[in-house]
């Protein structure tokens, strides 16, 4: 089941129409999006996935050790499986179930070539059935819970600190929603990006090979080619900022002049019906912004209050110092 590109264009057209205006981020990730995303997460200055793996590799036994018969694990955010696969492969003990039911694995990602690449990575694992849903969160959680057996145990898992994407309304609304997915006794594997120094982030999200860069403005040429936009791509800076009263960075395309953008009015749409309703027609000024990402970071305390609030209860955190991630094991009350 896929996005449709209707629902993209709408998207798009909303989200350009705001004040300031803005572009919806899950749409970073297509075939290109998410290769420059992987390729993110080797560089130097990325640390959060590196941090992630190394609290993932050293704790994973202890995450599987909380659950007697576990049927299910659920993945929001699977990306290219990498870190699923290395959570089975450092914890969890295939041969000790093998008896049993294979481990169903749901994985929840809005990019069709991501999830391609999930399921290829996870099916070479003994012993697991792999589901995808080519969905957004909620719209997969809603699959999953509908799907799900009452005598499921089931546990949750949301890394590489993609819950940084949501804001605080946003982000509570979400572990809500995944809580409302769950039954008591079943658990959530959430892991976080930490507040750590400015220049740090910077250099985080404004790499010197300009990675983030290209992640950035591709979304661009992803408009222009899937939507019919003539988006002049070299014309539009890639800017992060941190914003620590909100502790969040913000990704930014910034216009480098005052120039006209128009969507739609020729490409793959033009020949649709609604026509002219379809169209975008903007003119940007100079230094005008297109606010594209929010990576929210948190405090370890903060994250735990988070969980209690929505509906879950502290069972462990794991927290890299170095890197500045946190790792946390919440179940469900
Ligand atoms: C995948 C959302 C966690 O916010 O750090 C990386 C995406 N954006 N560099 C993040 C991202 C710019 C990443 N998440």
């Amino acid at each position: 089941m896929t996005v449709s590109a209707d629902a993209f264009a709408d998207d798009v057209r909303a989200h350009l129409m705001r004040t300031p205006r803005q572009l919806p981020t899950a749409y970073l990730y297509d075939a290109l999006g998410s290769a420059l995303f992987e390729s993110i997460c080797e560089l130097p200055w990325y640390p959060v996935a590196r941090a992630e793996a190394r609290l993932i590799a050293r704790h994973a036994r202890d995450v599987f050790r909380r659950f007697g018969e576990l049927s299910t694990i659920v993945e929001l955010g699977s990306g290219s499986g990498e870190k699923l696969r290395l959570l089975l492969e450092s914890g969890y003990n295939g041969s000790r179930t093998s008896s049993r039911r294979p481990l169903a694995l749901h994985l929840v990602d809005v990019s069709a070539t991501a999830l391609r690449q999930a399921e290829r990575a996870l099916s070479e694992l003994d012993h697991v059935r792999v589901i995808a849903h080519e969905r957004s969160y909620e719209t997969g959680l809603d699959e999953y819970a509908m799907d799900r057996h009452p005598a499921d145990q089931a546990l949750m898992v949301f890394l590489g600190s993609n819950i940084g994407n949501f804001d605080r309304d946003g982000a509570g609304a979400l572990l809500g929603h995944m809580r409302a997915s769950l039954q008591p006794g079943d658990a959530l594997l959430i892991g976080a990006d930490l507040v750590k120094p400015a220049s740090t982030l910077r250099l985080a999200y404004d790499d010197p090979l300009g990675v983030t860069a290209a992640f950035n403005r591709n979304l661009l040429v992803r408009i222009n080619r899937e939507l019919g936009g003539n988006f002049d791509v070299c014309q539009f800076a890639h800017r992060a900022v941190w914003a620590p009263e909100a502790s969040r960075v913000e990704m930014h395309l910034v216009s480098r002049v005052s120039q006209r953008v128009r969507i739609g009015a020729q490409g793959p749409r033009a020949d649709n019906a609604g026509g002219a309703a379809d169209l975008v027609d903007i003119t940007f000024a100079e230094n005008e912004s297109i606010w594209t990402e929010s990576s929210y970071k948190y405090s370890p305390e903060e994250l735990v209050l988070n969980l209690q609030q929505t509906g879950f209860r502290l069972l462990k955190q794991w927290i890299d110092r170095d890197d500045g991630f946190a790792l946390t094991l919440a179940e469900a009350v």
